[in-house]
C-alpha cells in the first residue's frame, strides 16, 4: 500500500477483510488510481488530486453529471461511461479528513484502452465517442458546473503562469530550456490568435471533456467509453478537438526522447475529424467550424507552456520519472505544432472536406 490513508478508505468502500489485492493502476499524471480485487470481481479506486482540483466544485459536478448520464444511458440503450458506485451514505465521493476525494468506480474487465495506435478504426472510434459523449454535454447547462481547476484551458493565463516560472526558476534551468523558451516566443502568435477570438465572445460557451487523450476512451466489448470526467467545465469544443488532433496523430509517446519520431499522421486526423465531425457537424457554430485548427494549435501550444513552466518551476504538478521529463514533454509538443505547420493546408482541406460531405 502505497498511500497511508488507504486503510481508512477502504472500509467506505469494501467490506473490511475482503480485499484480495491492491495495486497501483493506469497512466494519469495527476490522480492516485488503483484497481481492487474482491471476491465479486475488480473495482478503480482513486483519489483525487486536492492539490490540483477544486475538491467541492469537482463533488459536485459528478453528482450533476452522474444523474444525467443515468437518464441519458436509460433513455438511449447505450452506456456513455463506466458506473461510479455510491458509498453507504449514498455519495460519489468520500472526501477524507485531510480532503481528498476518493471514488469507487466499475471495473470493465478485459477492457482496452490505447496511448497511441496504428489503427485508423481506433481513432475514428475514440472521435465519434467523444462527438456522442458532447451530443450529451450539450444537452445539459453549463451553468450549472464549476470550474475544477479556474482557467484551466486558457492560454493567456499559461503564458502568464509560464512568465512568472520564468522570473522564478535557475540560471541553470533556463539554460536547459533555452531552445523551448525560443519556440515559445518564436510561437506566441498561435496564443495571440486564440485570446482574441475568446475575448470577443463569438464561440459559444459549451459542457466540455477538457482531457480528450486517446487513452481516455476505453473500449470494452466492442462499446467505447468515455472516462476522466474531472476536468468537464464550461469551455469550448475547440480545445477538445484540439486534444485529439495531440494526442491522437502522433505515433510517438508525449514523452518521446528522440524527437524525429514525434511526426503528424494526417491519416488519423482525417480519421478522428470524421469521427467527431460525423456526429457533430450539424450542432457547431460557423465560428467554431472555421476555427478548428487554431483550437488544435492552441491547444499543443498551451500544453507546451504549461510542460516547460513545470519544468521551470521544479516539477510540482505533473508526475516526472526523471529530471527533465517536462522538458521531453515539451519539446515533443512543439515538434508537433512544426508538423502541423507543414501541413496547414491539407489539414484544412480535410477539415472542410469533412464538415461537407
Ligand atoms: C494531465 O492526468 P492526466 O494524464 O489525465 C492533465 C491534462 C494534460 C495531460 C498531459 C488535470 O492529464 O490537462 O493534457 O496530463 N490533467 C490535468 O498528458 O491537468
Ligand atoms: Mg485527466
Amino acid at each position: 500500500m502505497t498511500d497511508p490513508m488507504l486503510q481508512q478508505i477502504i472500509p467506505h468502500f469494501f467490506v473490511p477483510g475482503q480485499v484480495l489485492e491492491l495495486k497501483p493502476f493506469g497512466t494519469g499524471h495527476i490522480n492516485d488510481t488503483y484497481l481492487v480485487t474482491v471476491p465479486d470481481g475488480a473495482y478503480i479506486l482513486q483519489k483525487v488530486n486536492k492539490a490540483v482540483f477544486d475538491t467541492p466544485a469537482l463533488v459536485h459536478n459528478y453528482s450533476l453529471l452522474n444523474q444525467s448520464v443515468e437518464v441519458y444511458q436509460k433513455e438511449k440503450g447505450v452506456p456513455l461511461t463506466p458506473q461510479m458506485l455510491k458509498t453507504p451514505g449514498g455519495q460519489y465521493h468520500f472526501v477524507d479528513d485531510k480532503g481528498s476525494a476518493w471514488r469507487k468506480v466499475e471495473f470493465l474487465a478485459g477492457s482496452k484502452s490505447y496511448d497511441i495506435t496504428a489503427d485508423t478504426s481506433i481513432s475514428f472510434a475514440a472521435a465519434e465517442a467523444y462527438g456522442k459523449f458532447q451530443l450529451f454535454l450539450n444537452t445539459l447547462d453549463a451553468e450549472e458546473f464549476q470550474d475544477t481547476i479556474p482557467q484551466f484551458h486558457h492560454p493567456a493565463n499559461r503564458m502568464k503562469q509560464y512568465e512568472l516560472s520564468l522570473l522564478n526558476t535557475s540560471v541553470d534551468l533556463l539554460q536547459k530550456a533555452a531552445p523551448e523558451i525560443e519556440q515559445v516566443k518564436k510561437l506566441r502568435p498561435v496564443e495571440r490568435e486564440i485570446t482574441r477570438l475568446l475575448n470577443s465572445e463569438k464561440l459559444p460557451r459549451r459542457l466540455s471533456h477538457y482531457d480528450t487523450k486517446l487513452n481516455n476512451i476505453i473500449f470494452h466489448e466492442g462499446r467505447p467509453y468515455v472516462i476522466d470526467l474531472d476536468t468537464v467545465m464550461s469551455g469550448t469544443v475547440l480545445f477538445d478537438f484540439g486534444d485529439m488532433v495531440r494526442t491522437f496523430t502522433s505515433p510517438a509517446a508525449e514523452d518521446e526522447p528522440d524527437i524525429e519520431k514525434t511526426i503528424f499522421r494526417m491519416e488519423h486526423f482525417e480519421a478522428l475529424t470524421k469521427g467527431y465531425l460525423g456526429v457533430l457537424k450539424d450542432e457547431l457554430t460557423d465560428i467554431e467550424k472555421q476555427n478548428l485548427l487554431l483550437g488544435a494549435k492552441a491547444i499543443i501550444y498551451e500544453q507546451a507552456l504549461r510542460f516547460l513552466s513545470d519544468y521551470l518551476n521544479g516539477n510540482t504538478y505533473y508526475k516526472i520519472a526523471y529530471p527533465e521529463h517536462n522538458l521531453i514533454r515539451c519539446r515533443t509538443q512543439f515538434k508537433l505544432l512544426a508538423e502541423i505547420a507543414k501541413s496547414k493546408w491539407q489539414i484544412t482541406e480535410v477539415i472542410h472536406n469533412v464538415l461537407t460531405l
